[in-house]
């Protein structure tokens, strides 16, 4: 099992448990009981939040060497029909890895190319989660060394929003 240690697994393990205490408190309804006790919890309003663009890794875009994973912990949740924006100069690329374990191991063989090398110039390359199922992102470039190495993946599990 090389790449990755049980203390990562773990926090990937606790990342998606709080992910989904999120998603029940989206629908939980103005009954959630952790309201108003439990500010983790705080239910989200409603009335101003529509589907949102997110530039990955904000101002540092898309590059080598910076942690995705925190950076989605942090940034997170996202929700379904929000999108994704990738910036990124030509060494980089984004697939979408199909399962976590591939994610772990930062495996490319069964990866499905979503922005190659060009497509990330300019506004960047786009792509909206639609789906409620997690999503595992990873540039494919150098054989997974920009995945591995360079930290160039990262996992959301988008949420449904309070209907209104
Ligand atoms: C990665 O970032 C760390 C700290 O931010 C730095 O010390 C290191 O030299 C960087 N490595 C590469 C290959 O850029
Ligand atoms: C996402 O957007 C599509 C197309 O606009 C819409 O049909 C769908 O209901 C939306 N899903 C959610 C959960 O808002
Ligand atoms: C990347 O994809 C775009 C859009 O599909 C295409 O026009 C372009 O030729 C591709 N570039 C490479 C290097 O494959
Ligand atoms: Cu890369």
């Amino acid at each position: 099992m090389g790449g990755f240690t049980f203390a990562q697994v773990l926090v990937l393990i606790i990342a998606t448990a709080s992910m989904l205490v999120v998603s029940t408190a989206n629908r939980g309804g103005p009954h959630w009981p952790f309201r108003g006790h439990d500010h983790r919890f705080h239910q989200p309003k409603c009335e101003d939040q529509g589907p949102k663009k997110i530039i990955v890794g904000g101002s540092e875009q898309w590059r080598f060497n910076f942690t995705y994973t925190d950076w989605a912990l942090k940034n997170g949740p996202f929700f379904i029909n929000d999108t994704l924006v990738f910036k990124y100069d030509s060494r980089h690329s984004v697939y979408l890895l199909p399962d976590l374990w591939s994610f772990l191991n930062c495996d490319l063989s069964r990866a499905k190319l979503l922005g190659n090398v060009t497509q990330g110039g300019g506004k960047g390359f786009e792509y909206v989660l639609q789906e409620w199922k997690p999503y595992y992102f990873a540039c494919g470039e150098h054989d997974g060394i920009h995945c591995n190495l360079g930290q160039m993946k990262f996992f959301v599990m988008p949420m449904l929003r309070c209907m209104v």
